[in-house]
């Protein structure tokens, strides 16, 4: 960027002063909270976007990573009464339900031949499943689809069954890991400010416990995602100290393959009187968490719950990945109101998507590695 393009911009002097700081070819520059704050209050987003994508190729270069995946979501019975889920249900309710270990091996068994790398398993905290019976639901995923990797629980789900199991974290998640669990998702992160996560889900493992728990499975070189809940009651100083948690265990841990952030969508649930923020303030999210999460070195655009165009939008504010092909395999986000009620995407049409936002897309498995097919 130029400083003509600087000076039409009309930054005001901090914000002018963080962006020469951040173009600096050399020497990448790490963001100060207070920095991050003041990018968020007071830079164009055009700015960000500019910012971030100069980030982004610096990391990635210009590729931009799918999959082919399925979520199997066991249950929607929860024990936890998170205030913006849209999902869960007490059991006993009409459109509550319940999968049996059987009906997960045959929903498996339904994608035998199908050219899956991936099964996402998340569900609600059902009272009455205990750590054999997540370590047998991998087992029988494993068993009819032995080369996908299973990436399973939210931190939530695992700190609540290792605990009732009187394990240790590390205990818990090694018998996960010997059933076959290959990485765990980023659910369950919210806001970790505890003046918030009080407000929006009060009996929900804390901060300190999530963060536990996906450090515990950084040791055992289990890798995961991580992800924020922004645009609720929360403000800019929670979502910078969400990061700053984030960024300071990967300093330590460099666990965490893909940080994602997860729009609060207000559709049935008992916050739905609290808006959505705008596609503006999607994208200034989606590039500050490029900017500031220098450590983590994926950023999802996770297309289920943004919708197509903005998740195409979010290439160009840094995001470097978009999930999968999903196959109409997960409702947390239809339910919470997002516009694709039946998510599914063929791999030609992601393709495309990455390409007519000036990338190259690669097929990756969870780990981030190419998948190479042989087309013949
Ligand atoms: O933790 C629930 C969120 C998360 C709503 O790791 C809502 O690759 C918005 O974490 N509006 C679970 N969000 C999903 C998740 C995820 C999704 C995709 C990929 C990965 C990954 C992880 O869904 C929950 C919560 O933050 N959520 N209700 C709602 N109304
Ligand atoms: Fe339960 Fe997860 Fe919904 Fe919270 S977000 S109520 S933990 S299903």
């Amino acid at each position: 960027m130029t400083d003509q393009t600087l000076h039409t911009l009309q930054l005001t002097p901090e914000v002018e002063r963080i962006t020469q700081a951040l173009l600096q070819p050399d020497q990448p520059h790490r963001l100060t909270d207070e920095e991050a704050l003041t990018l968020m209050r007071e830079a164009p987003v055009a700015l960000l976007g500019t910012l971030a994508v100069a980030r982004k190729r610096a990391v990635s270069g210009p590729n931009v990573y799918y999959n082919r995946n399925i979520h199997i979501e066991p249950t929607n019975i929860c024990v936890f009464k998170c205030r913006f889920c849209s999902y869960r249900r007490s059991a006993g309710e009409p459109d509550a339900w319940y999968y049996s270990l059987d009906d997960v091996e045959r929903l498996a068994a339904e994608r035998v031949g199908e050219p899956i790398t991936e099964v996402h398993i998340v569900g609600g905290v059902h009272p009455k499943h205990d750590l054999e019976y997540y370590c047998e639901m991998i087992r029988r995923v494993k068993r009819v689809l032995p080369h996908v990797v299973v990436k399973a629980y939210t931190a939530v789900e695992l700190h609540y069954i290792i605990t009732k199991a009187g394990l240790t974290l590390e205990e818990g998640l090694k018998r996960l890991q010997e059933a076959g669990m290959g990485a765990i998702p980023g659910g369950g992160a919210e806001i970790f400010a505890p003046e918030i996560r009080e407000q929006i889900c009060p009996e929900k493992p804390t901060a300190e416990e999530w963060l536990a728990t996906h450090e515990a499975a950084h040791r055992l070189g289990i890798s995961t995602n991580c992800t924020i809940l922004y645009g609720h009651i929360e403000q800019y100083e929670h979502r910078i100290d969400h990061l700053h948690r984030l960024r300071e265990l990967q300093d330590r841990t460099h666990g965490f393959d893909a940080f994602i952030p997860l729009k609060y969508r207000n559709r049935h649930n008992s916050m739905s009187a609290i808006g959505e923020v705008s596609l503006p303030e999607d994208m200034k999210m989606m590039a500050i968490s490029r900017l500031y999460l220098d450590n983590i070195p994926h950023i999802k655009a996770y297309w289920p719950m943004l919708g197509i165009s903005a998740t195409e939008l979010a290439l160009s504010f840094g995001a470097d990945d978009i999930d999968g092909t999903i196959d109409d395999t997960t409702k947390i986000y239809s339910m919470a109101g997002a516009e694709e009620q039946r998510p599914r995407l063929t791999t030609e049409r992601m393709e495309q998507l990455v390409r007519s936002a000036g990338f190259e897309p690669v097929e990756r498995d969870t780990y981030y590695h190419a998948v190479v097919r042989d087309t013949l």
